[in-house]
């Protein structure tokens, strides 16, 4: 592994580094060397949307759904699905958390060669129901207990679903307890975005999918900087709060990446006083160095001017004509 050339962000010094690294030999499609990565999904908005998350980077990552409900597998070829049904209803642990987190800790005996090999563990839930909210925390603790990193992507209920905040409300600390990064995606704003592209919000409306695809192949593909676990890491164990941004645009408008990655559909997003950034961008053969400068001083120029940036750029063919900048923003 090579690569951490870019560390503490004075943008100029960067820019000569990346246009050094962009010359040199590509290692693309090569697959980390140490740890491997799951993509989990827990109750039934939890799997759809790590179902679709994986399909975009399935050769990267492992899929693990758990669910009481069997309709939530129907659509995974390739998943390590767990059946927590103990009641064989059928009809899900309703709003009976607990439940949910016992079933978990009874049935994880055939999940947890997964978690020993995972260094890192994605876990996608949407909260306020049985399974996601009991179960997602306990799964998260497991990953914890295996020294996996831990980020959940956790969606919150409603606003006008009084019960299923309240439920949210304590899933949503018992799992930020037991992860690295927990980021709050707001489903309203997801369903509120999804109707404008007349796209299904429980789908994830196609967000997720990219914060997931990007932060994946940023983790597991050497890039042209190498950007690693180890730089993760260190983002997030600056102390304060976490969390994870995606944002994508066109060739042809650059300056358009950092205003869609400003309208992530996670609740509470403010990153101005940031004190660690980790970014990836991923750009197709055609991205040039000007772009790439362009999108990670729109978006450093956000941040704490003290804050250490961790940069990292990727070209692939699958992504030609179009940006795709990630980011771990940490210290918050
Ligand atoms: N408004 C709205 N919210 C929904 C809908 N489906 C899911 N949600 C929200 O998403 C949360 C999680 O839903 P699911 O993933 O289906 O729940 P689960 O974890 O499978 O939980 P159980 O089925 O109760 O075991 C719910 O609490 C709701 O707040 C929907 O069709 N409309
Ligand atoms: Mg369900």
């Amino acid at each position: 592994m090579h690569g951490h050339e870019m560390r503490e962000g004075d943008t100029n010094a960067s820019s000569v580094m990346i246009e050094h690294i962009l010359n040199g030999p590509c290692h693309e499609g090569c697959r980390m060397d140490e740890g491997a990565i799951l993509v989990a999904g827990v109750g039934g908005i939890g799997c759809t949307w790590a179902e679709r998350a994986h399909t975009k980077c399935s050769e990267l990552a492992d899929l693990l759904l758990i669910d009481a409900d069997e309709a939530s597998f129907a659509g995974a070829s390739a998943a390590h699905c767990l059946h927590l049904d103990a009641g064989g209803d059928g009809r899900g642990t309703a709003a009976l958390p607990a439940l949910a987190a016992h079933r978990l800790r009874d049935g994880i005996d055939s999940v947890s060669p997964l978690l020993e090999q995972a260094e890192l563990v994605v876990i996608m839930t949407g909260l306020g129901g049985g399974m996601g909210s009991g179960a997602s925390a306990e799964l998260a603790s497991l990953a914890y207990e295996n020294d996996c990193l831990v980020i959940a992507i956790a969606g919150l209920p409603f606003a006008e679903q009084p019960l299923r905040c309240k439920i949210a409300e304590a899933a949503i600390q018992a799992l930020e307890e037991n992860s690295h990064v927990c980021i709050r995606v707001s489903m309203e704003r997801l369903a509120w975005q999804a109707r404008h592209r007349d796209d299904d919000w429980r789908a994830g409306s196609g967000w997720i999918g990219e914060l997931v695809e990007g932060l994946v192949t940023t983790l597991a593909k050497v890039g042209k900087i190498n950007l690693d676990l180890m730089d993760l890491r260190t983002v997030i164990n600056i102390p304060g709060n976490a969390t994870l941004i995606v944002g994508t645009g066109t060739t042809d408008r650059p300056d358009k990446v950092v205003g869609e990655a400003r309208k992530s559909p996670l609740s509470d997003l403010r990153v101005d006083g940031a004190k660690g950034c980790m970014i990836q961008v991923e750009g197709g053969p055609d991205m040039t160095l000007a772009h790439l400068n362009e999108v990670t001083e729109a978006f450093v120029s956000s941040l704490d001017p003290d804050c250490q940036v961790i940069m990292g750029a990727r070209a692939s063919d699958e992504m030609m004509g179009r940006i795709r900048l990630v980011a771990v923003v940490s210290g918050l």
